[in-house]
């Protein structure tokens, strides 16, 4: 079983993540991590921070020798701007003057009533998408897990605000989604994204929008329709949504198309030389819970970021008087960042759900697994039904 932890406020010392259940003898590939970190910091409309950062990860347990040990692993990434407001966030000795007007849309209020905070800086530090920078390489790390079975993950934007890219994209070009500014595949659009991202910067407005993830090479009855949480689709949903600003994930891409109609909504069998084949994807390579061989197609949606620059009406709470909502330094969009971490969400979920299926202690053992299952597979059918 493979499960994680993180830890780690915006602007405190560091965040650590601790992943546990990930098999001895893997090749850990640091700079594959540490480019992730780059490009989820990078995209069009980030704020200043990311001058700031430079995000970096440090090992401190379960590896040895650029191998994992089979013991739980432990990492950190540091906050370089935890130096410029020690005297705010030190863990010992930190205080400042409290922060009184929620942000709608933000975690300032709710967390200030659920913990009875006064200062909503003791909400916004945790609840801030900082955090997410640890799930990249949590997710790095599961990436190069999936690797052992061949599977491949790719993210990428498909609109931001009213922006949107063509409906399809087939076989995801990572050189394209690397080269936009946005992570938008379509030159095209991403120029339009940027140049309405742009016009929100101006407005003194954010923007959310729609991010696709795509899992490639998956194998046959990964999840379960056993338990409710054990559903394939179920655990992916719920990774995905996990995402700070994510509101909405659909998996397939027939079903936000909003016809509804069963006969262009499902993907008909064929034989084919090589065995049954399908010429449709609508179910997003998951049936009944469980991955059915194709491509997994994962759509999110992500609300435009609640800080703005002309804020929205508040109240502070301190005082009990209308005031608009609190101001502090943010991004304009993070679509482009969250499809990074959408990723890595997808390679997280997967890498659970297949730990479930061919797990081991060793790379070997795993691979052992899954070289038996998928021989096996190929036999079902052999003597009839
Ligand atoms: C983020 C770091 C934060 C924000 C952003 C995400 O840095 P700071 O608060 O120092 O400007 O840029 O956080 C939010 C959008 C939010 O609502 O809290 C990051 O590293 O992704």
């Amino acid at each position: 079983m493979i499960r994680y932890l993180t830890a780690g406020e915006s602007h405190g010392p560091a965040l650590a993540g601790i992943i546990d259940g990930l098999p001895a003898g893997m090749a850990v590939d640091v700079d594959a991590i540490n480019r992730r970190l780059k490009a989820r910091q990078g995209g069009h409309g980030r704020s200043a921070r990311m001058a700031i950062e430079s995000d970096a990860v440090e090992f401190v347990a379960g590896l040895r020798g650029g191998l994992t040990l089979g013991s739980p692993i432990g990492l950190l990434i540091r906050n370089r701007d935890f130096e410029n407001v020690r005297t705010l966030m030190d863990p010992l000795t930190g205080s400042g003057p409290p922060i009184t007007r929620p942000r709608p849309g933000h975690a300032d209020y709710a967390g200030a009533l659920k913990y009875r905070h006064r200062d909503l800086r003791n909400v916004l530090e945790r609840a801030s998408a900082r955090e997410t920078a640890m799930r990249v390489a949590l997710g790095e790390l599961c990436r190069q897990y999936l690797a052992v079975f061949g599977v491949t993950v790719a993210g990428y934007v498909l609109q931001i605000g009213d922006v949107q890219a063509q409906d399809q994209i087939d076989l995801p070009d990572t050189k394209s989604i690397d080269d936009s500014a946005v992570r938008c595949p379509d030159a095209t659009t991403s120029a339009d994204m940027v140049r309405r991202i742009e016009q929100a910067r101006a407005d003194g407005d954010t923007l959310g929008g729609v991010f696709e993830l795509k899992a490639m090479g998956m194998p046959v009855g990964i999840g379960s329709n056993r338990q409710p949480s054990d559903r394939l689709d179920s655990q992916i949903s719920a990774a995905v949504s996990s995402i700070q600003t994510v509101k909405s994930v659909d998996v397939g891409e027939r079903i936000g198309s909003g016809d509804y109609v069963g006969s262009t909504s499902h993907d008909s069998f064929e034989i084919a030389d090589d065995g049954i084949s399908r010429a449709t994807n609508r179910a997003g390579g998951i049936e009944g819970g469980m991955s059915n061989g194709q491509t997994v197609v994962v759509r999110a949606r992500v609300k435009p970021i609640a800080t703005l620059m002309k804020p929205l009406p508040s109240v502070d709470l301190a005082a009990m008087t209308a005031a608009p909502a609190t101001i502090v330094r943010s991004d304009i969009c993070a679509v482009p960042a969250a499809s990074i971490i959408g990723e890595a969400m997808l390679c997280i979920a997967l890498a659970q759900a297949m730990a479930e299926k061919y797990g081991g202690d060793s790379v070997e053992e795993v691979a052992e697994h899954f070289a038996s299952s998928q021989r096996g597979a190929q036999r079902v059918f052999d003597k009839g039904p």
